[in-house]
């Protein structure tokens, strides 16, 4: 059943203000509903798009804690470089507010007050973990432990992120409190819960019977949700960061986070316009909630609950959740400083903001889990954006300068060619609205960029510029087609790439058009004159993602460090004096060194003991190279019983550091001593 809607709500996640933003948050949530947004409005609707920091919850306070400032410090650092980087990126909310606003604060506040006044919540005390050092609850990410589902023994009270499942504390193995580190006792403790199992009914009608055409990956977890029971969920923490629960004797607690959150999307509303109460509170309005696939329970289980239980309040028309999009083959991660942030990517690549808005698009993870690389980024825009888009528009442009010195060319009589270009480009239009309308911004983007494809054949086939001796009034024509597939671009890829589409109306001089102009006889009139070419993109050269991929290596290696660090081996079994003393450890200087032939690992060494030269095969071939070793002094246990390595006699051991990651480093005199000085 399609229903008739008035006007557009749309709202995107509100990404916690305990980080910066990252190309998986883009390509996940942001640039879609920037798209869908900027198609709705260039269509004329009536639309609004919300969304602010989400500055609540455990995640911030963790923050805080380790860099030993307040929460409010690290919100208030995140939220403007958020909120600047979006808006550098050209993502054009209406509003980006954030939930420590003083609307949020009374809009959430009434609205658990009115659901506790009305008696929709439980009260119940129950046993929770509590870390007595630190004096404080653990809840959500407070606590870590095992997972149940994978031992991944880095879960959360709340959550595995190895394999994705909801957890809640009391599921952990082998608990500890993430904030002191200690193991955690049980403390009873009052809360209020929503009774979810109450709206099974409702929600199973409204989801599973009422919108089969959700997303299937959105429909199937609310559906294994559904089909496990619903529990109670409790909507109050034992914290001191967040919004005061608004009851008397509650002291010391706050709204849980994500009972807050999503109402952040009524109070960016109420920030936005007194008007809200028309987006918000009437049937007619279509509200779509753009999302990560790890928030789909909240929006399509947890939240619309919330509303059915307030009333009065819209539910979401569509949840375009997404997968995630992974980098460089690894899952992107704030703590592991694995990804791109987009504030460092715009300061990296100014004027290139277009680039990673369309590479984005192009790969969104919409149906699987997907992989930006920077390979794929370099070759998307040298191959695409500079060889199709760039290419087309930049030779209609210059060669109706040249030609006839900027001013339309008029249309002439079509060919038969002529006709069926035009034919395939009145095809796309209506594709383009099925697949932005639908959520398919992939297929959309390839529609959005066939005018280009299309233009830049025809061009490539008609050969203006070979026909311009010979037939100079077919000319004309070619160039009267080329302008307006041209203004045709300017539209159909505005919603993706906004940056371009302005540069496009620019150049060939005239006011913005808008949705219904697509596809239309004469957008650019014969006898107008057009502005300046310039080039729509630049081709990215290989040190330009060297750097990138540089970066990363960087990262790679400080988490491996830090991973080597934090695996340090146990100590082992206490050995005598006397068995320490029956080994001898000499000084000694490598003389010669060679690799072993067919194997990757061994080199042989000559070295001098001082006692006399001999040979030793050690397994450092790595990490070092002959030429590396020669002439420099090592320590070598020399009473070591020979051994045959590869067929040669191995006559003593090398000593060597070796961290958890398996590096060997060799250990050398502090200063130089005589070979055969003895070690102890
Ligand atoms: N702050 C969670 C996230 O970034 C979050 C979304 C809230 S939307 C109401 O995954
Ligand atoms: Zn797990």
């Amino acid at each position: 059943m399609t229903k008739e809607y008035k006007r557009y709500l749309v709202t995107s996640a509100l990404p916690y203000a305990n980080g910066p933003v990252h190309i998986g948050h883009l390509a996940g949530v942001y640039i879609p509903s920037d798209i869908y947004t900027r198609y709705l409005r260039l269509r004329g609707a009536d639309v609004i798009s919300v969304c602010g920091s989400d500055e609540h919850g455990v995640p911030i306070t963790i923050k805080a804690r380790k860099e030993g400032v307040t929460p409010q410090q690290i919100v208030d650092r995140y939220h403007a470089i958020i909120k600047s980087s979006f808006e550098r990126l050209g993502i054009a909310f209406d509003i980006y507010s954030r939930t420590s606003s003083p609307t949020h604060r009374q809009t959430a506040s009434d609205f658990f007050r009115k659901l506790y006044d009305e008696g929709k919540f439980i009260e119940k005390s129950s046993m929770q973990y509590y870390d007595q050092e630190a004096q404080t609850f653990l809840a959500d990410r407070y606590i870590v432990g095992s997972c149940p589902h994978c031992q991944n023994d880095r879960a959360y009270g709340d959550q595995c992120e190895k394999c994705g499942s909801t957890l809640s504390p009391d599921e952990l193995i082998e608990p500890h409190s993430a904030v002191s580190g200690s193991v955690p006792v049980k403390r009873e403790t009052k809360h209020w819960y929503l009774p979810l199992d109450q709206y099974e009914t409702f929600l199973r009608e409204w989801i599973l019977d009422g919108h089969k055409e959700w997303k299937t990956n959105v429909y199937g977890q609310c559906k294994s949700w559904l089909d496990m029971g619903l529990q109670p969920r409790a909507v109050s923490r034992d914290l001191d960061w967040g919004i005061p629960v608004p009851v008397e004797g509650a002291e010391g607690k706050v709204l849980y986070v994500w009972f807050d959150a999503p109402i952040g999307y009524i109070s960016a509303t109420k920030d936005l316009t007194p008007d809200w109460q028309k987006y918000w509170c009437s049937d007619d309005t279509k509200m779509v909630h753009f999302i990560g696939k790890d928030n789909i329970v909240f929006h399509c289980i947890v939240f619309p609950s919330m509303l059915k239980a307030h009333g009065g309040y819209v539910l979401p028309d569509n949840v375009p959740a997404n997968e995630f999009l992974n980098l460089e083959g690894d899952k992107i991660s704030t703590s592991r400083n694995w990804a791109v942030w987009l504030h460092e990517y715009l300061d990296d690549f100014p004027g290139k903001e277009d680039v990673l808005r369309y590479v984005l698009c192009a790969n969104a993870p919409e149906t699987k889990d997907n992989d930006f690389t920077w390979r794929d980024f370099q070759s998307r825009n040298n191959s695409e954006l500079v060889a199709v888009l760039g290419n087309f528009v930049n030779r209609a442009l210059v060669l109706t300068k040249k030609y006839y010195d900027g001013e339309v060319p008029a249309c002439g009589s079509l060919t038969e060619y002529d006709r069926q270009t035009l034919d395939e480009l009145s095809q796309i239009r209506p594709s383009l609205e099925r697949n932005i309308e639908t959520y398919h911004f992939r297929e959309a983007l390839k529609d959005a960029m066939a005018y280009a494809r299309i233009g830049n054949k025809y061009l490539a086939d008609t050969e203006p510029w070979k026909l311009i001796k010979s037939d100079p009034e077919r000319v004309k024509t070619i160039l009267n087609i080329a302008l307006q597939i041209t203004a045709d671009l300017s539209i159909a890829i505005e919603p993706f790439m906004p940056f371009t589409a302005a540069k496009i109306v620019k150049m060939l001089d005239i006011n913005k058009l808008t949705w219904n102009d697509l596809g239309s006889a004469s957008l650019v009139e014969a006898g107008h004159r057009i502005g300046e070419p310039e080039l729509l993109f630049e081709k990215i050269e290989d040190d330009a993602i060297q750097r990138q991929l540089d970066k990363l290596e960087a990262a790679r290696q400080a988490n491996a460090a830090a991973e080597a660090a934090a695996n340090v081996t146990e100590q082992k079994e206490a050995v005598s004096f006397d068995d320490f003393q029956r080994m001898d450890i000499r000084v000694s200087t490598v003389l010669a060194a060679e690799k072993v032939a067919k194997t990757k690992k061994l080199l042989k060494l000559t070295i001098d003991t001082g006692i006399d030269q001999r040979t030793i095969v050690s397994g450092i071939a790595e990490f070092y190279t002959p030429e590396e070793l020669v002439g420099r002094q090592i320590l070598v246990l020399v009473n070591l019983e020979p051994r045959q390595i590869k067929g040669i006699t191995s006559n003593g051991m090398i000593l060597m550091a070796q961290d958890a990651l398996g590096r060997l480093v060799l250990l050398q005199p502090g200063d130089s001593v005589n070979a055969g000085a003895t070690v102890g």
